[in-house]
């Protein structure tokens, strides 16, 4: 089986200090970094959250509080801090993360009011190329790892199993803003029913 490993915003932002912090994000790099050395993978692909200023999913955008429900037009279920802005530092990679093994960085939410949690279909359904890219190589096998388990990991798992992927993420090297267990729980096995599998 031929593998791809996805590695989704590993950027400044959703780390520790970052704007929109997944708690304990840091935890991760060692093994992504593991895992890229690996030799296992024909592709790396990175994801790189790219928002204009005042995107229509920041919170800030519409006078609201971050987090604050907002469900509409490719945007929500919550509005978010401002995070991950285009040529700004948050949006940069984790300078930890050994950022030159990608061979594929795929941008996504550059569209002011489309938000883009997937790395293969933005959230009103547009194509970002990704699934034809791991098709031409004939990839067959995807693994996802990084941030944040419960949005764009858990979003991009699903794409990737509808374009027809076998698809796992590894669970050491994601995770999720969701800090409830019971709740993070009833993510996975939604994941799980949907075809997705996990691995260590
Ligand atoms: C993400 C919320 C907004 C993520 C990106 O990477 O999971 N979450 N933008
Ligand atoms: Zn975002």
């Amino acid at each position: 089986m031929d593998r791809a490993l996805l590695v989704i915003d590993l950027q400044n932002d959703f780390y520790p200090n970052g704007s929109l912090a997944v708690p304990n994000g840091d935890e991760i790099n060692n093994t992504i970094n593991k895992l890229m050395k690996s030799g296992r993978y024909k592709a790396i692909v990175a994801t790189q959250d790219w928002h204009p200023k005042n995107d229509k999913s920041f919170a800030s955008t519409h006078n609201r509080k971050p987090f604050s429900e907002y469900n509409q037009g490719g945007i929500g279920p919550v509005l978010w801090p401002d995070h991950c802005v285009q040529n700004t530092k948050g949006a940069e990679f984790h300078p930890d993360i050994e950022s030159e093994k990608f061979n594929l960085i795929i941008r996504k939410g550059y569209h002011y009011k489309v938000d883009s949690y997937s790395a293969f279909y933005e959230n009103d359904g547009s194509n970002l190329g990704l699934a034809g890219y791991l098709q031409e190589l004939n990839i067959d096998k995807v693994c996802i790892a990084g941030l944040a388990l419960d949005y764009c990991v858990k979003y991009t798992a699903l794409d990737s199993v509808k374009s027809g992927f076998d698809t796992t993420v590894v669970i050491s090297a994601t995770k999720a803003i969701e800090q409830d267990p019971k709740k993070l729980q009833k993510i996975l096995d939604e994941m799980k029913n949907k075809g997705v599998t996990f691995k260590e």
